[in-house]
């Protein structure tokens, strides 16, 4: 046992000292076509042999890291045919190979998401200082394995996983990926299996776009009208590339319960959910339940076409912010995370110009204009989830008007949103229409229905990088990530939404994880050859390269 321990030590440690800051190098490159990981690990030695998986191999765990060693159970055990159970030490002379999760707090490197993974032949160690380490040592083990692994029935594969030391930790905090579920509603299904696929590829935000003009899609206890009107709309248009001009009556919704379940889904996959609840635009789902929360009162149907759209919560009405308000105390209670976005994008001031209202409301308050009267809105709801102990983040017309003091920024409309929330000291998500956004087409040939702006093909997705250059470092730290967005207007089945999302959405998983000097589109290409034949025994929906 001690001599494993100082042989491993010294492998480890002549690993990291060969190959740190320069994983991939040119001679790796035969070798490393079998070590082949997306998001490319910051650490990866390949080492001679295969470790097999057997029937009696011991999946060995500590308390710390076992969820993420029976996940690795879960996972290997149907396709395999064998039922591996969790086992707090190694049977006594047992000649069986072991895959050991080690729980190892205190200095090192690895930070709250990084493991180490040495794979021998006798031994796979997975090492981390928290649950979440452990469950991205295990995916990259996924990866390692045939992509038989994929699959929830007994099969005939050779499980083996080639030999190699990894350590690895993520770049961004916050690797996300958005869907609109306003706009074209998919099952929670649907949302349970985007959440695996994002957990492949280590991704930990899952923005949930849940209310806009199409339709509200989260069940409130208190304003059931909302589901019951602001769910359902008469017909769809399809103003896209082909003018489709088709319209067919559209709705859906999540009970609580279903948010309970997605919400505990993602957690014991180590991503959080991000719920959106839009104001003071893209509200009419809302105000078609609630006509008293216009600036007009009068009557209004939930939208049956897209684009940027003039009704608006009123912002004179205190009635607006009683029923804001307990409409985010349900949400802060459903959703665990720190953060709730609340929009802010695309609010057109045509009605707060007209509304008397809001006049009264902007004397009132000293506000110099209407821009000011949106940042005095989203204020108040700062302060109010605040008090709720969560951040308030919003896309980047939050600015306009002045930032609420701790709020933070999406920087959709390009950078510059970003930049300026950055040197002011916010904390920022990146995510320009320009490299991120997943409703554009994949390439200029036909492809599916899509908002018919130019072309974002994957390769413009993984060149993107998140920290522009003419930040400080002080200033560079507030950029927490980037998010791909699928926006659903011209999304309207599950397998198009899957055929928009990936490939790209993995690309944007290296973005997010991978150090910037490693990455290399060519190579990436190359790991994602090994991907896809995973993609195809679940069933993806991917477009194909
Ligand atoms: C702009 S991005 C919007 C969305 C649309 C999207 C289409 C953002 C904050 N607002 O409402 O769906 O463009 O690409």
């Amino acid at each position: 046992m001690l001599i494993a321990r100082i042989v491993f030590s010294t492998i480890m440690l002549s690993a990291s000292i060969a190959v740190a800051g320069a994983a991939y190098s040119a001679d790796d490159k035969a070798i490393s076509k079998e070590i082949s990981v997306v998001p490319m690990p910051a650490v990866v030695k390949p080492l001679p042999g295969k470790f097999v998986l057997a029937a009696d191999t011991a999946i060995v765990s500590d308390e710390k890291c076992r969820p993420a060693a029976e996940y690795l159970a879960n996972l290997i055990s149907p396709p395999t045919g064998v039922k591996y159970a969790v086992r707090t030490a190694a049977k006594k002379g047992s000649k069986a190979n072991v895959i050991r999760f080690k729980f190892k707090a205190g200095k090192n490197n690895l930070g709250d998401e990084g493991y180490s993974l040495m794979i021998t032949k006798r031994l796979v160690e997975i090492t981390a200082n928290t649950p979440a380490g452990a469950f991205y040592a295990v995916q990259t083990l996924r990866q390692l394995l045939p992509p038989q692994i994929e699959s929830r029935a007994a099969v005939k594969a050779a499980w083996e996983i080639p030999c190699a030391v990894i350590e690895d930790s993520p770049r961004f905090q916050w690797r996300g990926l958005m869907l609109d579920t306003a706009r074209h509603f998919f099952p929670k299904d649907f949302i349970l299996r985007q959440i695996d696929l994002m957990a492949m590829f280590k991704m930990n935000r899952l923005h949930l776009h849940l209310t806009d003009d199409q339709g509200w899609r989260i069940e409130i206890k208190r304003y059931p009208e909302l589901t019951k009107i602001g769910a359902w709309r008469e017909k769809s248009k399809r103003e896209d590339i082909f003018n489709n001009p088709a319209g067919k009556a559209h709705g859906g919704f999540y009970t609580q319960d279903d948010i309970r379940e997605i919400v505990a889904y993602a957690q014991s996959r180590f991503i959080t959910i991000v719920p959106e609840i839009e104001m003071p635009g893209h509200a009419q789902a809302a105000l078609a339940a609630r006509n008293e929360l216009s600036c007009t009162g009068a009557p209004l149907k939930v939208l049956t076409h897209w684009g940027v759209n003039k009704e608006i919560y009123c912002a004179g009405n205190e009635e607006t912010f009683v029923f804001l308000r307990n409409v985010l105390s349900e949400v802060a209670e459903l959703f665990p995370g720190q953060y709730i976005h609340v929009g802010g994008d695309e609010a057109v001031k045509d009605r707060w110009k007209e509304c008397p209202k809001c006049q009264t409301r902007i004397k009132a308050e000293g506000l110099k204009d209407e821009a000011e009267l949106q940042s005095w809105f989203i204020k108040r709801i700062e302060s109010f989830l605040d008090s709720k102990g969560k951040k308030l983040i919003g896309w980047d017309e939050i600015l306009e008007g002045g930032l609420p003091p701790r709020a933070s920024v999406m920087s959709w409309r390009g950078t510059q949103g970003g930049i300026l929330a950055a040197v002011q000291g916010h904390d920022v998500v990146m995510s320009p229409t320009s490299n991120c956004y997943f409703d554009y087409p994949q390439s200029d040939k036909k492809e599916p229905n899509s908002i018919g702006a130019a072309p974002l093909p994957m390769c413009k997705v993984y060149d993107y990088e998140p920290v522009p250059g003419n930040l400080t470092a002080a200033q560079a730290k507030h950029i927490l990530g980037a998010q791909g967005n699928l926006w659903t207007e011209h999304v309207e089945t599950t397998e198009h939404a899957e055929y928009m999302t990936w490939p790209r959405a993995a690309a944007m998983a290296e973005v997010g994880w991978t150090r910037k000097e490693l990455k290399d589109w060519a190579g990436f290409q190359t790991r994602m050859n090994v991907i896809y034949p995973h993609w195809d025994v679940m069933g993806l929906n991917y477009r194909k390269p």
